[in-house]
């Protein structure tokens, strides 16, 4: 969606300031980020739209106009093109993208959030930026083939494409200057990686190089890339050509929909069994009692085969090791641990549970989160101890290493949170949003975890804790996982968390994960609020928010989002404790109201 703003708001901009309301406004609200410069970066209910109700896009646009005025900035509407307008339970979000001479400024944008049932704006987020473009080079541009054709050394692409190579012309800001680049996506099997290649739209020097998918567990994810000796560089055009005809393909296999059953693990057979002493080599019979009949619902019939291809879940091969998806006459996924059709059935049936959840919250339709069929490898990463998420072609893989990553409902969902997180915000990146994308993870896995059986009195503060499983003696050797219970750990606001990064007593995501998980324990388990209610605000405080988020930015989010959806429910008062009781809000602020003030 794209939509010039005109000459409207360069007239509406002048009355404004004729009116003289160009003053800054202070911060009004304990929630709001400000930065060094004393500009409010996000702003709840800025004082300057109180009880403005910004009923159509016209008084959506000036309120734009408004904001830059209020905050004294350079740019005026005309630096803005709204580019998306998203829904979620209580607001309309509306994303306002920064242009210089008709390019997008990476990840700068101004986001108005209107509520629903008042129609005021509860909420603005602003990543603008006052720099200018660098004085024009010499020389002429690279044409955007060329672009592709460097990036595509540079990666040194070997293996098939997974998705269409993305190149797109635009500024990023670097040194307090805008930069004009190109920045080309390439997401490929060999080597491994959702490519992202930036370089200078003059002279085609390499900026930055980085490999987007998000994973389960390392921590010494450094991008592996570039020329390789016996490895052949692959034809870009060939491998173009191979990707549309594998696309295709696809297309052809429609069918109809019907249920079909399986037997699975629901969460992890160590939870439904409460057996800490189950190993991955334990004899067959031990794990009997912990399969589960289910429903897996609306896979494809074509012509008397089920495939698990569904509405939400599509299995495919994609990535090494090979495999078949595995299919079957009868509507029965009869396989146990061991066999393909057992990590195909739980990786369909787990995805596709969650799906159904997130709508049951009210998140579909116009409001929907991945609300698309997500493309998985239930046989992938190379067979490696570990699965990912890629955003550009957004699939999902799973490794079968020491326990297979899908026999643990925990890992498919921790990787599915991933793909939840970038269909909410496309912007997902940057402050400490590495660390929040794995404390989310694993908060919606055992969130899922808590729901079941023995989910609440057994290992309720490990998340993985069958995928990642100890052993009597360190045998098996797998990865110990992750806590949620890291309570003692203390944010400081200055330093940036990234994924899966170490600290003295504990890991970057455990940081996030901790407040936001013991916060859903101790509702529940008091009955303060219900399992349904806590997710409801943890997926609704993640609309309307861009780049470079903060955990102290998400907690308020959270703590803010928490009163207007349960005003007179506990939820924001637990939230409000658990950030602060680790530095991520402050405390002196903490359990002031956040909510509007009437
Ligand atoms: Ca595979
Ligand atoms: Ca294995
Ligand atoms: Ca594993
Ligand atoms: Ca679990
Ligand atoms: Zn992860």
């Amino acid at each position: 969606m794209g939509k010039l703003l005109g000459l409207r708001m360069v007239v509406m901009a002048l009355l404004l300031a004729g009116a003289g309301a160009q003053s800054q406004e202070g911060a009004n609200n304990v929630s709001d980020k400000v930065d060094a410069s004393g500009r409010i970066r996000i702003g709840y209910y800025p004082k300057a739209f109180a009880g403005k109700q910004l009923t159509d896009l016209k008084k959506i646009e000036s309120s734009l106009s408004q904001w830059l005025l209020s905050q004294n900035s350079k740019l005026t509407a005309e630096n803005f093109e709204l580019r998306n307008v998203r829904e979620s339970l209580t607001a309309k979000h509306f994303y306002f993208q920064q242009k210089q001479d008709g390019l997008v400024v990476e990840s700068a944008e101004v986001i108005v959030s209107v509520d629903n049932s008042t129609q005021e704006m509860y909420r603005i987020f602003d990543n603008s930026t006052e720099s200018k473009p660098a004085v024009a080079k010499a020389g002429s541009q690279l044409t955007s083939e060329k672009a592709v054709d460097i990036a595509w050394k540079h990666i040194w692409v070997s293996g098939r494409l997974l998705a269409d190579v993305k190149s797109e012309k635009l500024f990023i800001e670097q040194d307090g200057t805008l930069r004009l680049t190109y920045r080309v996506e390439i997401d490929t099997v060999e080597p491994a990686g959702s490519w992202e290649v930036i370089l200078d739209a003059y002279t085609g020097e390499i900026v930055r190089t980085q490999d987007l998918r998000k994973d389960a567990k390392h921590d010494d994810s450094k991008p592996v890339f570039g020329r390789t000796p016996g490895k052949k560089l692959l034809d870009y055009r060939e491998a173009v050509k191979a990707l549309d005809a594998k696309k295709s393909i696809s297309l052809l296999s429609n069918g109809n929909r019907r249920d079909a059953t399986a037997l699975v693990f629901d969460p992890d057979p160590r939870t439904t069994l409460t057996d800490n002493t189950l190993l991955d080599s334990s004899p067959k019979s031990a794990f009997e009692p912990a399969y589960k009949s289910v429903v897996l619902k609306d896979v494809t019939e074509v012509a008397g085969v089920l495939k698990l291809s569904g509405p939400w879940v599509t299995l495919v091969d994609f990535e090494a090791p090979v495999n078949t998806p595995y299919t079957v006459q009868n509507g029965e996924f009869k396989g146990k641990r061991g066999d393909q059709s057992f990590n195909d059935a739980m990786t369909y049936y787990h995805l596709d549970k969650n799906q159904r959840y997130m709508q049951s919250l009210g998140f579909f339709g116009s409001r929907g989160i991945q609300y698309l069929s997500i493309t998985v490898d239930s046989n992938g990463a190379n067979g490696a101890d570990n699965s990912y998420y890629r955003p550009s072609a957004n699939h999902l893989a799973f490794g079968w290493g020491c326990v297979d990553d899908n026999e643990d409902a925990d890992v498919i969902l921790h990787e599915y949170n991933h793909a939840i997180n970038h269909s909410i915000n496309s912007n997902f990146s940057g402050g400490d949003t590495g660390a929040m994308g794995e404390g989310f993870g694993d908060y919606w896995a055992q969130s899922y975890s808590i729901s079941t059986e023995n989910g609440m009195t057994f290992n309720p503060f490990h998340v993985f804790n069958w995928d990642a499983h100890s052993d009597p003696n360190n045998e098996e050797g797998c990865w110990p996982g992750r806590r949620l219970d890291k309570t003692q750990a203390q944010y400081v606001h200055s330093q940036n968390y990234y994924a899966h990064s170490r600290h003295d007593s504990f890991v970057s995501d455990e940081l996030w994960s901790t407040p936001i998980f013991q916060a859903l324990y101790e509702a529940v388990k008091t009955k303060q609020a219900t399992r349904e209610e806590m997710d409801r605000i943890i997926l609704e405080a993640q609309f309307g928010l861009g780049y470079g988020l903060k955990m102290r930015d998400m907690a308020n989010s959270i703590v803010s989002n928490a009163k207007r959806l349960y005003p007179q429910g506990k939820h924001a008062e637990i939230y409000a404790r658990k950030f602060a009781a680790q530095n991520i809000i402050e405390r002196q602020s903490s359990l002031v109201p956040l909510a509007k003030a009437n």
